[in-house]
């Protein structure tokens, strides 16, 4: 299969070379798609150099499928044309996610919903990804009504600037700055622009991505999403208020029955997820699980991930599995 990364220069498009290649993706061959000052330029994949293309010049060879990570208008103005020429667009950016005629897709979940017409397929938010992967199976057993999250996010959701800035801090050298404010030894409560309602772009990603995945907009959702001086992956706590009553022996057994989810949960030994173990992981880890004492039929969770993986690149590999194993791509 012919396969187009678009924005293959970026953190989460190398990432998905890496995830291509470790899952085994039957790549026959690889275009690498990246902006006009990187076109030329090698990549390296499965030991094989492959030189970066426009994306003009990546429609003219005809991929079967193309991954895109390479932002919103990236999306928006090359997305049609990909799909005009017949080439499935698995989209990384937050371009198409709302969109009512595009599907927005974490392939445990709603990956069933796919048809040999969804040629624009959108790939959730990374803090999205990991909340819905768990909350999911819960959501089908107790019924959710409310969720309050508040996010731990890792510098690379925002990119290598974001990396630099946090390790030449953290060196005392100066260079280029990705935040408003110093990051190293800080938290920013800031993530993506702010919006009329207070709210951040981040914060509203998570309550209406939560809503249109799992397909029930009785879910109402509020979110603080706030960065922090790490890289493994992103870290979440998340209260859940449920219609029915539950056991938390019963919350625990459906977790650990969830495919692409680890529960990590004990206390007495002092373990519980954190970013180190999650980095390079393709699950999700789950622990802290308890009672909100405060309130009946109310969860308390800690979820971690990493977000360049299943918040990301792995999340938009399993989807072109799932195409491929219906034989639409
Ligand atoms: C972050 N979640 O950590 C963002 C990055 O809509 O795909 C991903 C933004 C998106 O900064």
């Amino acid at each position: 299969m012919k396969v187009a990364v678009v924005g293959a220069t970026g953190l989460v498009g190398s990432k998905m070379l890496q995830v291509l290649t470790e899952r085994n993706f039957p790549v026959t061959e690889l275009i690498p798609v990246a902006s006009e000052k990187s076109v030329g330029k090698e990549v390296t994949f499965k030991g094989k150099p492959y030189k970066v293309v426009n994306a003009d010049t990546a429609i003219s060879m005809k991929p079967d499928v193309a991954l895109f990570s390479a932002g919103g208008s990236t999306s928006l103005e090359w997305a049609p044309k990909f799909a005009a020429a017949g080439i499935t667009v698995i989209d990384n950016s937050s371009a198409w996610r709302m969109d009512p005629t595009k599907k927005l897709v974490v392939p445990e979940i709603n990956g069933k919903t796919l048809t040999p017409e969804d040629k624009i397929i959108a790939n959730p938010n990374c803090s999205t990804i990991q909340m819905v992967l768990v909350l999911n199976p819960l959501h089908e057993q107790y019924k959710i009504n409310r969720v309050v999250v508040s996010t731990y996010q890792s510098v690379t959701g925002t990119g290598v600037k974001a990396v630099d800035q946090l390790m030449n801090e953290r060196k005392g050298v100066e260079g280029e700055k990705a935040y408003a404010h110093r990051i190293d030894l800080n938290v920013i409560p800031q993530i993506d622009v702010f919006l009329d309602n207070g709210y951040t772009k981040e914060e509203m990603k998570m309550v209406k991505e939560t809503i249109k995945i799992m397909g029930d907009d009785g879910i109402r959702v509020t979110a603080t999403t706030v960065r922090i001086p790490v890289i493994g992956g992103h870290s979440e706590s998340v209260n859940v208020a449920f219609d029915n009553e539950f056991e938390l022996s019963d919350i625990r057994s459906i977790l650990e029955k969830t495919p692409g989810v680890i529960v990590v949960d004990d206390p007495s030994k002092q373990q519980y997820p954190m970013p180190k173990d999650a980095h390079e992981r393709d699950e999700v880890f789950v622990g802290r699980i308890r009672r909100d004492e405060t309130q009946a039929k109310t969860l308390n969770l800690w979820i971690v991930a990493d977000n360049l993986r299943k918040g990301a690149a792995t999340n938009a590999v399993q989807i072109a599995e799932y195409l491929h194993a219906q034989k639409w791509i």
